[in-house]
């Protein structure tokens, strides 16, 4: 049976360089972040099944700016590709407006319902990581811990991943879900679409 996937009709809105100029504070929005180069944007890609739709790149540092894709119209329902963080070779003041911008986005923005924290499966819960995931629980929005490039080890050490970051998150009071994707082979994609569903739809 093929399952219908609800998000391959998902459009890119625009590119944003700061919270301010940011589209109409409605309806429901998850946004994506992580490390610089954890694959944001190629998850964002799978997930819609449209490998154009947002740039993807080897180059840490590609998306810089916030960008909107919406994935259901009538719905209202948008992802936001927020620029990724830990990314050294940016100057000091470009990292500090990008700080703002995501940090605006976070504290203002009503829409919010959940975040996706990506990371390289190889090198989960960093310091920057584990920043968002306290802040989520100071303003109790559900969150989701995605290890991605699960392609990069054997399927034992994913899962064996998987249960390493499940036990550190334990007795996290918000709503929370812990889960591996491929980007490359698709793996846990499926999985992944009916978590955002679901939560945007709550
Ligand atoms: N093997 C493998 N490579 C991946 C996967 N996801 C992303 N990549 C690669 O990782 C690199 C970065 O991917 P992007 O999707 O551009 O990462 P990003 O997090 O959006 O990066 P920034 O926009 O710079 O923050 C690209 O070369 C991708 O092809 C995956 O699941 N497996
Ligand atoms: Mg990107």
């Amino acid at each position: 049976m093929v399952s219908r996937n609800f998000l391959e009709n998902s459009t890119f809105i625009g590119s944003y360089p700061s919270f301010e100029s940011l589209p109409e504070d409605a309806g429901s929005e998850i946004a994506f972040c992580g490390r610089s180069n954890c694959g944001k944007s190629s998850v964002l890609n799978a997930i819609t099944n449209n490998k154009k739709l947002a740039k993807t790149s080897k180059t840490p540092g590609r998306t810089q700016s916030i960008n909107v894709f919406e994935i259901d119209k009538n719905k209202q329902f948008k992802i936001i590709d927020l620029p990724g963080y830990g990314y050294a070779k940016v100057s000091k003041s470009i990292r500090a407006d990008w700080g703002v911008s995501i940090d605006n986005y976070l504290n203002k923005r009503k829409c919010l319902k959940a975040l996706v924290i990506i990371m390289d499966i190889r090198h989960p819960l960093k310091e920057d990581d584990l920043t968002l995931i306290n802040w989520c629980e100071a303003n109790n929005l559900p969150l989701i811990v995605l290890l991605n490039k699960s392609d990069k080890l054997s399927k034992n050490k994913a899962s064996q991943e998987q249960l390493l970051a499940i036990n550190e998150l334990e007795g996290l009071s918000t709503k929370y879900f812990v889960l591996i994707t491929s980007a490359k082979t698709k793996e846990g994609v499926n999985e992944l679409i009916e978590t955002i569903m679901g939560l945007l739809d709550e």
